[in-house]
């Protein structure tokens, strides 16, 4: 079922002509893929466990459910692993950590996680040329097992996620200076109510005032990041860091903002939201995810709330602007092919969005005549932009179709089925 390179290479040169009829050149298309850059979520590799605390339960009102066989037990397997996956995505990419994945060969409180925990991190991606990101770990903790850390009312305990979120910072800014490439350092914490509180509000003064302080020194090669959700898993009714909350303190502080594609009500997408925002702020952080009822961290399919996400950064013209990362954990199925499955559907989605005749549509738009803007619309959904892709993959020494699943098959037989435990 595998294409040859003749039938990939003759499919191209059709495609090119379709769309150069619309004005679209796809080779000046697949020159600006060059510059788009997914940041993998580590985090999918071990179903969000780390290597702080072997065993160490995930809470925080996420849950990875599953037991496929062979998770990644330790740094060196997560790198192995991650290593297979970039080799079977078109481009140059980029990793997201968690603190729980610091390398420290002994027990570290997380306020006292030092840059030199994510040395073998660092080193790793030097060699390889991926950029890396980060995230403060404010859950799967004892400290946050009440569901508050930042907004917790006990200042002691909020004492303790200021001090880790301001040396994740400093891990960021320690990234961003070794890797030549500014690191996003992203704040989610759980904190929230199950049932309705009678105090909406000095929660999220709490956070503010917490936020405030994780956020006064002045760090050059690190972007920060606050990601706000609806609701959690044991926070139904009340999240503090919501989005009109953090919205508001990302555009009073000239930080980034975070959305997360599953953090909305079911039918409510993060696509509309991009152009809005940046009309306000310099730049966002998307975690691409997807939501199935009350879960929001599916594998990330190609359906149409990422095609329209795709085509918002695309038609703001913020590629620059918009960092992009993927946030899920899927335990049921095979690790590798859940990141590579989100990643790559993520990369065609960028790809189609390219691909759109963007001049003429504004035009139509310019003219007043909707009725071409949907005729247009429409047909572009059956446009040849999959033969783009299978080339995109084959010149960036990418698997073409299904192959990649050959792969990743044989790497489970060979790799993953040899660990023991699950
Ligand atoms: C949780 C947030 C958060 C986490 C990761 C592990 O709802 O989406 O981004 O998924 O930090
Ligand atoms: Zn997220």
């Amino acid at each position: 079922m595998n294409l040859s390179e003749s039938q990939i290479r003759s499919a191209y040169a059709q495609a090119k002509e379709r769309y150069a009829s619309l004005g679209v050149d796809t080779d000046t298309i697949l020159q600006q893929m060059e510059k788009v850059a997914i940041s993998l979520h580590c985090w999918q590799g071990d179903d969000v466990s780390g290597f702080e605390n072997p065993g160490g339960e995930l809470t925080g009102g996420i849950a990875a459910t599953g037991n496929y066989p062979g998770k990644a037990r330790n740094a060196d397997e997560l790198r192995r692993d991650l290593d297979v996956v970039y080799s079977l995505l078109p481009g140059a990419h980029r990793l997201n950590l968690h603190a729980i994945y610091l390398e420290a060969g002994k027990k570290v409180e997380r306020n006292a996680i030092e840059p030199q925990h994510f040395a073998a991190w660092v080193d790793w991606a030097k060699t390889k040329g991926h950029g890396l990101d980060f995230n403060p770990t404010c859950f799967s903790h004892p400290l946050a097992a009440d569901g508050f850390t930042l907004s917790h009312p006990d200042s002691a305990i909020r004492q303790y996620w200021v001090e880790h979120c301001i040396a994740s910072r400093r891990i960021g800014e320690y990234f961003g200076r070794e890797l030549g490439s500014k690191a996003v350092t992203n704040i989610w914490i759980p904190d929230g109510y199950k049932d309705t509180p009678a105090d909406r509000s000095a929660p999220r003064r709490r956070l503010l005032d917490s936020l405030d302080r994780v956020l006064a020194e002045k760090l050059p090669h690190n972007l920060d990041a606050v990601e706000p959700k609806l609701f959690g898993i044991g926070s139904e009714s009340y999240v503090t860091g919501s989005m009109e909350f953090y919205t508001a303190y990302a555009v009073s502080r000239k930080i980034l903002l975070t959305l997360d594609s599953g953090h909305f009500h079911p039918t409510e997408t993060i696509a509309d939201k991009i152009s809005a925002l940046l009309v306000f702020l310099d730049e966002l952080l998307l975690h691409v995810s997807r939501g199935v009822r009350w879960d929001s961290d599916h594998v990330v399919t190609f359906n149409d709330d990422l095609q329209a996400i795709a085509q918002e950064i695309v038609r703001a013209g913020a590629l620059n602007r918009v960092h992009i990362g993927l946030d899920y954990f899927d335990a049921s199925i095979n690790r590798l092919a859940a990141w590579t499955v989100g990643a790559r559907n993520t990369l065609r989605a960028m790809l189609n969005a390219l691909l759109e005749p963007q001049a003429l549509l504004i035009k139509y738009e310019a003219e007043g005549d909707f009725s071409s803007r949907l005729a247009l619309q429409e047909e572009l959904k059956a446009m040849p932009a999959a033969a783009v892709w299978d080339y995109h993959c084959l010149v960036k020494g990418a698997p073409v179709g299904m192959a990649y699943v050959d792969t990743i098959k044989a790497y489970e037989q060979n790799v993953l089925a040899q660990r023991a435990g699950r």
